[in-house]
């Protein structure tokens, strides 16, 4: 953790990613009321998202997803490069995204209130893509064993923190009008549905057919071939795809083929603790 984290208000943050300009540009940064900003634990849907809301923003018109990458497209906000690209000077409304917990917003975030969708996914999942995930990233502490990448992750050793106190957070948030929560499943079980309800929450109503032809080009099948969204871009050295891909599976369940019966308990255990005081149904519960 030394060499490649760093911790800012309180969580660990890959070095190479975000440095202190960059964290220092988010903390300044100043919210149009028109943002549409999606908010996401890491390998929660924050990709996924990033193909989604441009299509429904741009009324189906498949053109920036074709052309730009979506770390360019929807731009982390804490992310090394974001200050390069001008935001300032981009139109309204503008798409952005953070991993950021709700306690370390920056000041600007609680004045001007953007919209903000929050994706969130079974953790037992988001573990088991983080796993992978750390193998073939090599910005992040690659895990020595299984076992103790779990105790890592319920302890919120790993980047961003604690996928606990970042949904309870999330969760709590005030203003929750301006928030729209959905889950990752709820998009695997209904992607067309999910599309619907999200343009509706953007005041952007789109024709059935346009629904229908962004929830395709949205598939889990169709993403893995846009180059813009696949993240083959990123030089090997930094992402091995002989590792593992960057679109892995694409599905809801895998824990169940890679955590051990045993450790699955001991994750309910630590969750219904964790979670006890959440009020939430959540679509896995
Ligand atoms: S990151 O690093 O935080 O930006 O990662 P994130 O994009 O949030 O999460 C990556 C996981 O999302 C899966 N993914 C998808 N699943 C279904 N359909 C589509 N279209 C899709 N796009 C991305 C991706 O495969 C990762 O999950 P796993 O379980 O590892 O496959």
């Amino acid at each position: 953790e030394a060499d490649l984290y760093s911790v800012y208000k309180g969580v660990y943050m890959p070095n190479l990613i975000h440095t202190e300009t960059s964290l220092q540009y988010f903390q300044n940064f100043t919210f149009r009321a028109e943002d549409i900003l999606l908010v996401t634990y890491p390998k929660s849907g924050t990709t996924w998202m990033q193909e989604v809301v441009p299509l429904i923003v741009s009324g189906g018109d498949p053109t920036s997803v074709e052309t730009m990458p979506n770390w360019d497209r929807v731009p982390w906000l804490e992310e090394i490069r974001t200050s390069t690209l001008n935001l300032e000077g981009r139109p309204s409304p503008r798409m952005l995204t953070t991993h950021f917990h709700y306690t370390m917003m920056p000041p600007s975030f609680f004045k001007v209130k953007p919209k903000v969708i929050y994706v969130l996914r079974n953790p037992k999942d988001v573990f088991t893509s983080i796993f992978h995930y750390s193998k073939m990233a090599s910005f992040l502490v690659t895990p020595d064993s299984q076992t103790e990448f779990l105790q890592k992750f319920l302890d919120g050793n790993v980047i961003f923190g604690s996928w606990f106190d970042h949904v309870s957070g999330w969760l709590n948030a005030d203003d929750k009008d301006r928030i729209m929560y959905i889950s990752y499943e709820e998009m695997i079980m209904d992607l067309k549905d999910s599309v619907r309800r999200i343009s509706q929450f953007l005041e952007k109503p789109l024709d059935d057919e346009v629904i229908s032809k962004i929830a395709d080009r949205c598939l889990f099948k169709n993403m893995k071939q846009n180059n813009m969204s696949n993240y083959s871009a990123v030089p090997h050295e930094i992402m091995d795809p002989t590792k593992s891909q960057f679109l892995r599976k694409g599905i809801a369940g895998d824990w169940k083929n890679q955590l051990t019966a045993a450790e699955a308990d001991y994750f309910d255990a630590v969750y219904k603790d964790k979670m006890k005081d959440v009020k939430y149904k959540f679509v896995w519960d």
